[in-house]
């Protein structure tokens, strides 16, 4: 399904603004202030703009390059009022956070998915929330629990299997996490199944154990299925802020990333995180949680995105 068609579905607008309540909070009512209570474009109208992006978590970097954006085209446009310049700044902002046009091809041929990141970040979550996504377009879909360091992680993914009826590859506490993905591979191929989501852990008993055993897993996928579709996505918890870039540059070594899944945008104000990871990681976000239920998981539309942090109610 394309982003269009998602868009037009009902509701999606509003559980996005839903889900962005409390970054709308912070960078819509400044904004807001600043855009009808100001009465010209001076420095502290800049200074004020500046200041309402960083604590909205775009970070340093990506806050310049908006500053200096915005400055050139409002000379560039003549705009003499802080009011005209909202739609300008929507505008550099949309840009921003430009989505490559093969982001969604995964879609349309049998495919891989390989989710990684840190402990608690919402993998196992997203992987539940994909799997019922693609079984309910009528999709061939197979989960693999290759988080075996924790009995709780494999209990968590068959309960996603169950509510929405949607197969898992699974072993016992303990098991060799390579293993289970060298059986999910042989169990896809056999079934023709259309997308494999492989959930991993976050933590085994030091980073560098995870990593390898992360670039072994990644190993069996490519040599396995080499004609299927890979993707890699790293799943960033968005409450961590800044942090979760960070956190992505470590992970980068693993394998080569083809997607970001930025979750919890329901639970904080730093949803501007979205920006600095566009821009400094260049991996595009595939994918945002806005909440913990099955339907909680939406496209990442830049359009959207944007038009949801600065619509009034
Ligand atoms: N509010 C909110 N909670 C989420 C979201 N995604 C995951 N969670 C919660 O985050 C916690 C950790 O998720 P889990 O999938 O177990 O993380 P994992 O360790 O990376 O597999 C759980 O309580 C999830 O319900 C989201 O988009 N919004
Ligand atoms: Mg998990």
């Amino acid at each position: 399904m394309g982003n269009n068609e998602e868009k037009k579905e009902a509701g999606f607008f509003e559980r996005l603004k839903r889900g962005l309540s409390k970054t709308r909070a912070g960078i819509v009512s400044g904004l807001e202030s600043v855009f009808m209570g100001v009465s010209s474009i001076d420095e502290d109208f800049y200074e004020e703009i500046e200041e309402i992006l960083l604590m909205g978590d775009l970070g340093m970097r990506t806050t310049e390059e908006v500053m200096e954006t915005l400055r050139e085209q409002v000379e560039r446009e003549h705009l003499l009022h802080p009011a005209d310049c909202k739609a300008l700044l929507a505008r550099i902002l949309k840009e921003k956070l430009i989505l490559p046009n093969d982001a969604y091809t995964y879609e349309n041929c049998p495919s891989v998915i390989f989710v990684i990141g840190v402990n608690g970040v919402g993998k196992t979550t997203t992987v539940g929330k994909l799997a019922a996504r693609y079984q309910k377009q009528g999709k061939r879909v197979l989960m693999a629990a290759a988080d075996t360091f924790r009995a709780a992680a494999i209990d968590q993914l068959t309960e996603w299997s169950n509510r929405s009826n949607v197969p898992v590859i699974a072993q016992k506490e303990g098991a060799d996490p390579a293993a289970v993905v060298f059986d999910a591979v042989e169990a896809a191929k056999a079934r023709n199944t259309d997308l494999l989501l492989i959930d991993t852990a976050g933590r085994l008993h030091n980073r560098k154990n995870l990593m390898d055993e992360l670039r072994k897993m990644d190993r069996i996928i490519s040599e396995k299925m080499s004609n299927a579709h890979r993707e890699n996505w790293l799943v960033l918890d968005a409450t961590t802020g800044q942090n979760a870039v960070s956190q992505a540059k470590e992970f980068m070594g693993v394998s080569e990333l083809t997607g970001i899944i930025l979750t919890k945008m329901d639970g904080t104000a730093k949803g501007g995180i979205v920006f600095s990871i566009c821009s400094e990681l260049k991996v595009p976000v595939k994918f945002i949680g806005v909440g913990e239920q099955i339907d909680d998981l939406q496209k990442f539309d830049p359009e959207a995105f944007v038009d949801a942090l600065f619509e009034q109610e």
